[in-house]
């Protein structure tokens, strides 16, 4: 082992207060040439993170040692999102020096948390997908699972949010403004990617058909690698690629002499990996994403190939050695890359090719809704990338005379096909991924359930065994144990630390949830946290809560099918029951709201103008502002998540049956000790099952319920005529008092809601709101609300991203951990 040979690969890296100190002041002077005298709190963030990042890459460097030792089948993990959150707290939990370096900064004037707020997360993703690949990461690396994921470096991350005048305001988040301490570039792990052109079709001598592709640009992908470290073990690789200019390209092509049009063409190319789409499950089919799709893969499944070819092995054999998961279908044009690479490139035969290709791949699906599947032009293919749509062609012809021979009809076929032909036509990547698959999965069981009776429920039909199902899960080391430090040291205080790598093990706490003690140090922690948030809260938006209100919290995108907008409702019939109705009898509440809205979508925007609307009402209104207060916290974050799910009594998770696949801040939640009130979706179901349905405050329709009432036709209307507090409440969103004079500022909410309402919220309000009755009630109750709190997280142990991890492991890769020996 390179770590016995004396002296060598050693260094100064060890993990006492003394060591550290040492380190750090030398990374101050040598890598940044600076004094502490002289350096600003982000020159001690740099030097410190630098410092974490030695101790982290000698982590990865052992257990790549080790995983090459055993010859050990692996994972690759191809995601075009990854919301890893700020590395540095993260770090220090995992290697367990947290408290050694806060001294060690003392004794130099130096405040940790001020350090740990200088970090600028990488947010190179959208919401609950992006964040679900960073669990993941972070159980992959505990778990010892040898793994490498993959991405995209973009340059700016999601937009930052800002509210003005009560609407969203999008600017560019330059991320590596102060530069990344974090990552490693690998300069010679580089590869080249093809855009364009045309293929010739020719055949050999001995009647061979060759095929070659001569594409008309071609561009480099760089590999930036970033250490994740998981708790006290190994470390695993996040690689994203930049894409960059190639030499010969730029200037070779041009004339002598262009230099300005050679270097104008270098920065179109560096383009691709500009910016991450900000949308999320609302589909806009623009090329330079399909072109970011094709680049991020197209280098990863050439790395991979190289990785084969290093340790000495055949390609023939790929998925032997590997298998690739893909994060939704984001990656899915991977399927017809690999079969590319392998024929074109490496020439093998059809049947081989796809014999590896589809042994290799597994997808898992994110959505059900219609307009997040994705669907590319088959004329932008045939520009961007002209021979993979002939493979798909290809794959397709073969697939088809494949179910040709099973018992399906014309309808089914024409269903299934790759290629959707009805209008212009387009290739399915959700059938391209499915077909080009050993295992799809869906992320809770009802969504599992749901994607093989709906959207490929002819794909089950004929592979039943290809579909699983793989229950979502967070990592409750960032989520419970470093965002929650004094929930954290209660829980070890009775049960001990065994939960930080078997979650089961909160089960001990259920003895302790009728300990009047431990209730009311529970209640205390939770207290704490509460102020925390509302001290927080004041410096960001400038309001105002007590914390020993109920704090009442939605984050999460904006979509009309999370419904914020029924959670609005609510709110204005609270305040119309103290404003008419003189009712005295709602406990102190702060609804506390967060998330982006994609850009361009109309209706989100229009209901964060709305929830800001109702806050600026209520609020300013000094009958109501001590009952109610209404916050819209800005730029929602994984930085931010850290401090609202601690300080949440109560967790929203509304959604329309039927609608989200899962949710994983519904967990982060309920691990946190909050209640939830939800409907039957996604993983609430579970989560449900687990905690007891008297732990649960739930309400609204069943899937099966919404599915019949909108095959009966539903009628908004009606309710609305037919319910007069209701109608009261949603009249007033067409009142001067809310739109300050202009009748069109929620008319679109309005008249959607009263005509279509196509996510059901008239229908569900009257369960909604007695359900939050009942809330209500409970919440009168201390004793009763600990208890619940206590009996939600003793039972959260099913959501752990390593129980999901083990899952795939088992279900899906057939990988087992290496274990690794210590030093
Ligand atoms: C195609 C493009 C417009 C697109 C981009 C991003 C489509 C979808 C997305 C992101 C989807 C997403 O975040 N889905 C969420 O995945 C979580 C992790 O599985 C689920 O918990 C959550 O219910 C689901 O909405």
């Amino acid at each position: 082992s390179y770590f016995t040979k004396p002296g060598v690969g050693i260094g100064n890296v060890g993990l006492s207060k003394e060591d550290i100190k040492t380190s750090f002041l030398e990374k101050l002077f040598y890598s940044l040439g600076r004094i502490p005298v002289v350096a600003t709190q982000n020159d001690f963030y740099i030097s410190l993170a630098l410092t974490i990042r030695d101790r982290v890459f000698r982590k990865y460097v052992k257990s790549l040692e080790q995983y090459a030792e055993e010859d050990a089948r692996g994972v690759a993990y191809l995601s075009a999102e990854y919301l890893p959150g700020p590395h540095l707290g993260n770090n220090l939990l995992n290697l367990e020096i947290m408290e050694e370096i806060r001294e060690a900064l003392a004794e130099l004037s130096l405040d940790l948390d001020e350090l740990l707020n200088e970090e600028v997360e990488p947010g190179l993703g959208n919401g609950g997908l992006g964040r679900l690949a960073s669990c993941y990461m972070d159980s992959l690396a505990t778990l010892g699972i040898p793994s490498i994921a993959y991405g995209i470096r973009y340059e700016f991350g999601i937009f930052k949010q800002e509210i003005q005048n009560g609407w969203q305001v999008e600017s560019t988040d330059k991320w590596l403004h102060n530069g990344n301490p974090w990552e490693v570039i690998r300069p010679e792990i580089s590869f080249i990617v093809n855009f364009g052109g045309h293929t010739k079709h020719r055949r050999d001598d001995d009647n061979k058909l060759h095929i070659e592709w001569f594409p008309d640009s071609e561009i480099k992908g760089i590999a930036y690698d970033t250490p994740i470290l998981g708790y006290q073990s190994t470390a695993i690789i996040l690689r994203l690629w930049k894409a960059e200019a190639t030499e010969s390209f730029d200037f070779a092509a041009y004339n002598l002499g262009d230099y300005y049009r050679a270097v104008e063409k270098k920065m179109r190319s560096e383009n691709i990996t500009k910016v991450l789409y900000p949308n999320d499950e609302n589909l806009s089919g623009k090329e330079l994403r399909l072109k970011q799709q094709y680049f991020f893969v197209c280098c990863s499944l050439q790395d991979i190939i190289r990785l084969q070819l290093l340790q000495g092995r055949k390609l023939e054999t790929l998925h032997e050695k590997f298998t690739i998961q893909l994060n939704d279908t984001h990656p899915s044009i991977a399927v017809a890359e690999l079969m590319r690479l392998l024929l074109d490139e490496h020439h093998l035969e059809w049947e081989e090719a796809w014999k590896v290709t589809k042994n290799t791949f597994a997808y898992t699906n994110h959505t059900l809704l219609p307009e997040a599947l994705e669907k590319w032009p088959v004329s932008l293919l045939r520009n961007l990338l002209p021979r993979h749509l002939e493979i798909i062609y290809e794959i397709n012809s073969r697939f088809i005379s494949e179910i040709r021979e099973h018992d399906f009809t014309g309808e089914q076929i024409s269903r299934m096909s790759l290629v959707d032909d009805r209008g212009e036509p387009t290739i399915r990547m959700a059938h391209l991924a499915t077909v080009g698959s050993y295992k799809v999965n869906g992320v809770s069981a009802l969504h599992s359930g749901l994607l093989q009776e709906q959207v490929l429920q002819d794909f089950a039909q004929l592979w039943p065994e290809k579909f699983t199902n793989v229950t979502n899960g967070v990592t409750h080391r960032r989520f419970l144990a470093l965002s929650n430090p004094r929930l954290a040291a209660l829980i070890s205080e009775k049960i001990g630390k065994d939960w930080l790598t078997h979650l089961d093990k909160l089960k001990g706490l259920e003895s302790f949830a009728d300990e009047e003690d431990f209730r009311r140090k529970w209640m205390e922690v939770k207290l704490h946290n509460k102020k925390n948030l509302a001290n927080h809260i004041k410096e960001l938006t400038g309001i105002t809560i007590n914390p020993e209100m109920l704090i009442d919290v939605q984050v999460k995108r904006i979509h009309e099918y999370k419904r914020q907008h029924l959670k609005v409702l609510h709110i204005l019939s609270l305040y119309l029951r103290i404003k008419k109705d003189k009712d005295t009898n709602i406990p102190p509440t702060a609804f506390v709201f967060g998330g982006k809205a994609a850009p361009g979508y109309f209706m989100a925007k229009r209901i964060i103008k709305l929830i800001t609307a109702v806050g600026d009402l209520i609020n300013n209104d000094p009958e109501v502002n001590e009952i109610l207060k209404v916050v819209f916290l800005p730029n929602f974050s994984v930085k931010l998540a850290q401090l609202v799910y601690p300080g949440a009594d109560l967790s929203e998770q509304i959604s329309m049956a039927g609608k989200e696949a899962s949710g994983t801040g519904n967990m982060k939640f309920a691990l946190n000790g909050a209640l939830t009130v939800g409907t039957l979706d996604g993983a609430n179901v579970e989560i449900r099952e687990e905690v007891g349905e008297e732990n649960f405050f739930l309400f609204g329709l069943t899937t099966k319920e919404v599915e019949n009432k909108k095959a009966e036709g539903y009628h908004p209307y009606k309710i609305y005529s037919e319910n007069e507090k209701l109608k009261r409440v949603l009249d007033f969103l067409m009142s001067d008092e809310l739109t300050n004079g202009d009748p069109e500022l929620f008319r679109p909410v309005y008249d959607n809601l009263l005509n279509q309402d196509p996510y059901l919220l008239l229908e569900d309000y009257q369960s909604y709101v007695d359900q939050m009755e009942n809330v209500y009630k409970v919440w009168q109750d201390p004793g009763k609300w600990a208890r619940m709190s206590i009996l939600n997280v003793a039972n959260m142990g099913r959501f752990s991203s390593d129980r999901s991890i083990r899952d795939y492991c088992e279900k899906i890769w057939k990988v087992e951990a290496v274990k690794m020996q210590s030093e």
